[in-house]
């Protein structure tokens, strides 16, 4: 809504000073620099990092109203976007250590995330013989436990758990291979024998039966996957916006996704990933699984990807 108060002529000529003094005459709002910098939601820029301002403010705290408010001497302006902050992953060796939140297989799991991959190519190069993009998990080569990954060899979205008795991973798998720049909803549901994978709430892939299933004793990580000796491989190349970590086999058929994740009684963790800065990714559940952010930077999810049904004003 903006607020237009029109000065009478009668301001210039009697009583201007006091009225001023005592009211300001608060004129249409205008752009700030900063804010005429921002990537409009058809630019090219949209499909790239924007660095967050750390002096920004989260607009969740402000409308319309506080902008035409603002004072002639402020220098930040408020955004005009939807302050969804997002974790980029450089795919080179960026990770989040989840530290508590382990998975034991003792009652069934789903997790949801939204990502961008920027590339699907493992550690930026361009040949799959060189790992496989992990978005989360618990798993490493030898090391059992599951992934949300990029299948090396054909770019496929996959889930996969690892199978004790057979010494292999049993994959859910995607029809069609991952997209760069493509914004997603990923869901991988796990009912302690087979796996469901969901992009965008469609059912792309189950799996075969897991005999069962081999867990990992590590914790899990956020855009790379475990290595033997405590290192860390496959990282992943692109953003995570959002992740929820549940202990209930939350769907059996096609769904529609949430735009925002919320906590309930079956969520184990929930990343909105929204932090502005700091090693911290804050749990949402009062479970107090926070992470630790190693190298991933913070990024302005709205404007690396438009959101559907957003425009600027
Ligand atoms: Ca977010």
């Amino acid at each position: 809504m903006k607020v237009q108060i029109r000065c009478h002529p009668a301001f210039f000529i009697g009583l201007p000073f006091v009225l001023v003094l005592l009211f300001g005459c608060d004129r249409e709002h205008r752009k700030t620099p900063l804010e005429a910098n921002e990537p409009s939601a058809s630019s090219p820029a949209q499909s790239k990092d924007v660095p967050i301002q750390k002096n920004s403010k989260n607009s969740h705290a402000e409308n319309e109203s506080t902008r035409v408010r603002s004072a002639p001497t402020q220098t930040v302006v408020p955004s005009t976007v939807s302050v969804d902050l997002a974790l980029s992953f450089d795919g080179k060796d960026d990770y989040v250590d989840l530290g508590s939140l382990k998975y034991d297989g003792s009652h069934p799991l789903t997790i949801e995330l939204t990502a961008i991959p920027r590339s699907v190519r493992p550690n930026g190069s361009n040949t799959h013989l060189d790992g496989t993009p992990t978005l989360v998990g618990d798993w490493g080569w030898t090391l059992k436990g599951f992934g949300i990954i990029v299948r090396a060899d054909n770019f496929l979205w996959g889930i996969g758990f690892h199978d004790e008795l057979t010494h292999r991973y049993v994959n859910a798998e995607s029809a069609i291979p991952a997209e760069p720049q493509r914004r997603v909803q990923i869901a991988g549901v796990f009912n302690g024998t087979t796996s469901r994978l969901y992009i965008d709430g469609k059912l792309v892939g189950v799996s075969k039966n897991v005999d069962e299933y081999g867990p990992s004793d590590l914790p899990l990580l956020i855009g790379a996957s475990w290595k033997v000796g405590g290192e860390f491989e496959n990282h992943f190349d692109g953003i995570i916006d959002e992740m929820r970590v549940s202990n209930v086999a939350r769907y059996t058929e096609n769904y529609s996704p949430a735009r925002r994740l919320a906590v309930d009684e079956h969520t184990l963790a929930l990343y909105h990933c929204d932090e502005e800065e700091g090693e911290v990714l804050k749990d949402e559940s009062p479970r107090q699984n926070d992470g630790r952010v190693v190298g991933a930077s913070r990024v302005r999810a709205d404007a690396v990807v438009a959101s559907p049904g957003k425009t600027k004003p």
